[in-house]
């Protein structure tokens, strides 16, 4: 399907941002058909098990080899989020992810372990590994979020190699956007499949990462949900976690993985409570959801799971006893 005759146009604050076609490009573009879709998906047994968003079976592949080698769920989500960051063929994560609408390739990424820390980048150039200088702030500083300019010079500090993240096939794609769009507040068509990951370890503990190049020709300087503790995830290690991936701007507005795991608090299973954050985003007066894609993945502390998304073609990959497989979401979008 031609993204352009999917999308409509969209506009926050502005600017034109849509991503509904890009789910169904991914979804096109995967060549494994995923599993159909289940509602309410009950763990069966048992731990380690690890979940993410999107078709990353090598990413929750190396999860759980991280898990089942005796690694913590912190290990295992980084470890597991830089398999894509390190892919260049992912043009939404790390190295290869698209560019702002003047070139730049700029990364936002966060971590939070099972005691409630968190760590987080955003706006960080030509650093692959976004997710682990996330880690680092996390471990390393008293500080829960690093900046631009500051973030890459803390990295360096530690060791992290600065090399280009544009690629050459993400400038192609960047300059052919150019030819088309002006630079002024117009339609964006976003590419996408930021990775989020939550796993739980052989101990039973929970935690989460996020990491992303953010929506595809952005205003420069703008920063999405993923590396928003709350937003683009959140992990209760009594109760379970969240991760977010679509139109970031609609997922800070309703502060969306925190809402997921306090209803799970509350009681609802990890798919109601999925389903329920949609809604809040659906249901507000004027919402324009049919002009963007939110989906979200969230797991309990029994590790029981739930997917859902507005559109069509949003998937989770799950990695549980001994399986390792592509699960179509539900969505809320039935016409
Ligand atoms: C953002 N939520 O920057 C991210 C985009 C995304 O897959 O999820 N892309 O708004």
């Amino acid at each position: 399907m031609n993204r352009r005759k999917f999308i409509k146009n969209t506009s926050i604050t502005g600017i034109g941002l849509a991503l509904g076609s890009s789910m169904v490009s991914c979804a096109e573009n995967n060549s494994e058909k995923p599993t159909v879709a289940e509602v309410s998906d009950k763990s069966e047994a048992g731990f380690p098990m690890v979940i993410a968003t999107w078709h990353v079976k090598n990413a929750t592949a190396k999860a759980m080899e991280v898990l089942q080698t005796g690694g913590t769920s912190l290990d295992a989500v980084e470890q597991g989020c830089m398999v894509e960051e390190a892919d260049i063929k992912n043009s939404s994560v790390g190295k290869g992810g698209l560019p702002d609408r003047d070139g730049n390739v700029t990364l936002d990424a966060c971590i939070m372990d099972k005691h409630g820390n968190c760590g987080s980048v955003v706006y960080l150039k030509e650093i692959t590994h976004a997710v682990s200088v996330a880690r680092k702030v996390m471990e390393d500083t008293p500080h829960v979020m690093l900046a631009g300019e500051g973030a890459k010079q803390f990295a360096l500090s530690n060791g992290f190699k600065t090399e280009n993240l544009l690629t050459e096939s993400s400038k192609k794609a960047w300059e052919e956007w150019k030819v088309e769009s002006e630079y002024k507040p117009i339609i964006n068509i976003e590419n996408h499949d930021t990775i989020g990951m939550l796993a739980i370890d052989k101990n039973g503990d929970i935690a989460g990462a996020c990491t992303t190049s953010g929506l595809a020709y952005k205003m420069q300087g703008r920063i999405g949900d993923s590396p928003i503790i709350g937003s683009g995830l959140f992990i209760d290690n009594e109760i379970g976690g969240c991760v977010a991936t679509g139109l970031g701007e609609e997922v800070v507005k309703t502060v969306g993985s925190f809402l997921v795991v306090e209803l799970m608090r509350q009681g609802k299973s990890p798919q109601q409570a999925c389903e329920e954050a949609i809604s809040r985003i659906v249901s507000k007066p004027n919402s324009n959801y049919k002009d963007f894609q939110v989906g979200y993945i969230a797991v309990n502390k029994k590790g029981e799971t739930g997917s859902y998304s507005i559109h069509q073609w949003f998937s989770m990959t799950k990695f549980q006893n001994g399986k390792n497989e592509q699960i179509q979401a539900d969505f809320y979008n039935k016409v």
